[in-house]
């Protein structure tokens, strides 16, 4: 192909690939997975790609490659559903960016440029995995993971640390960079719950020994800050523990921020378990009370969202990762989330029928016996 035929073809599939239809699958009453990722790599936009001037790249070769595009927040905006995407380089360097769909399932489409986040403190090599909330204070807030090097082990070139970083807009494309949480320990998976608590900010927290070990970290913790302009955790109390012998015995972290629901604040989480392949990342759901949030008023037993055929392959195998939703006012709700660090997918369920599901599947009994007779009870109720 000569550069004019090469163009015409990397527009043609590339705009191919952007409109394409996607459709639901039916699946277990409680969420329906849609056949199709709603954003891949191959969905960044030719010009964050290619040099598109034939004087300068007469090979029309790929200059930047994306290897990724994976967790990303999510919010109604303008009538649009719009994500923040986590898009990762070749380079190995996530960035965030916007991209926006009429109607949540389909046509995602990349705005013109990634965002460009100011730094605070020492500039972080990574950034990842951001959470929005429109808070109550008339601000979008995005919290995410900064990445830095860990100095005080400069031989170890895998030694890094995990802060909390909390920017916020009006836009989606202008961001004021505030202080990075500050926490004794590090931190990953933080997320702002949308309403004032005792008149606080309230962040949803993951303590963690390390940058990869939750260690002592018990798992979901909950703190009241007074200043966002200057957040700093004094108390930590966890709200949703890990659980030896559960899919989270390793790690937890919080999802988005909950959703307010009549019966009370409706939560997504991830659980991790290790096993012979590695670590298993997997989606589970609790909820907490209306009047405190960090009471637990329900906990099905087991994992929401699991990988699912082609969900288990990719960079980091094995892995369902979300912190994304979005919940419309008739009640239907978006979940976005990713497979194996690898693309980006949508479920979409209700708020009634995710309510019934945390009231209603058993919880986890935490022993096999436990497991058979619950199976029993259903069994006699269906006779
Ligand atoms: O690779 C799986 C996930 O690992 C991390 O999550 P956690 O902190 O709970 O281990 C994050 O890096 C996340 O981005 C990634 O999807």
């Amino acid at each position: 192909m000569n550069f004019e035929e090469r163009l015409a073809f990397l527009q043609e599939n590339h705009r191919k690939l952007i409109e394409k239809k996607n459709a639901p699958i039916e699946g277990n009453g409680i969420f329906e997975r849609w056949e199709n990722p709603v954003l891949t790599a191959a969905h960044a936009p030719l010009e964050w790609r290619y040099d598109l001037n034939k004087a300068t790249n007469p090979f029309l070769m790929e200059r930047i490659g994306v290897n990724a595009v994976l967790n990303a927040g999510a919010i109604k905006w303008k009538g649009k559903y719009v994500v923040v995407a986590r898009v990762e380089g070749n380079d190995r360097k996530s960035f965030f960016a916007v991209a926006e769909s009429p109607n949540g399932v389909d046509n995602f489409k990349f705005w013109d440029r990634p965002i460009t986040m100011p730094e605070w403190g020492e500039p972080a090599t990574n950034v990842y995995d951001m959470r929005l909330t429109a808070h109550e204070d008339g601000w979008i807030y995005g919290v995410f993971c900064v990445e830095r090097k860990d100095h005080s082990q400069e031989n170890d070139l895998s030694a890094a640390t995990a802060a909390a970083g909390i920017a916020r807009t009006k836009d989606l494309v202008n961001w004021e960079r505030l202080p990075d949480l500050q926490s004794k320990s590090q931190q990953r998976n933080v997320v702002l719950h949308p309403e004032f608590v005792d008149g606080k900010y309230a962040f949803y927290t993951r303590p963690q020994d390390g940058f990869i070990d939750a260690g002592s970290g018990g798992g979901i913790g909950w703190a009241l800050v007074d200043d966002i302009e200057n957040a700093v955790v004094t108390e930590e109390k966890i709200i949703n523990r890990r659980f030896y012998h559960t899919i989270k015995e390793s790690k937890n972290g919080e999802g988005p921020h909950p959703i307010k629901t009549s019966k009370g604040w409706l939560h997504l989480a991830h659980g991790v378990r290790g096993c012979a392949s590695g670590l298993r990342y997997v989606l589970y759901m609790y909820m907490t009370a209306l009047d405190d949030p960090t009471k637990v008023i329900a906990q099905p037993g087991g994992y929401f969202i699991a990988p699912q055929g082609e969900e288990y392959i990719g960079d980091v195998m094995n892995v369902t990762f979300s912190n994304g939703w979005i919940a419309d006012p008739d009640g239907k709700v978006f979940i976005y989330y990713a497979s194996s660090d690898t693309r980006l997918h949508v479920a979409t369920s209700s708020i009634d029928r995710l309510v019934d599901y945390c009231f209603n599947t058993p919880a986890d009994g935490y022993r096999t016996g436990l497991s058979v007779e619950t199976i029993n009870k259903l069994i006699d109720k269906n006779k």
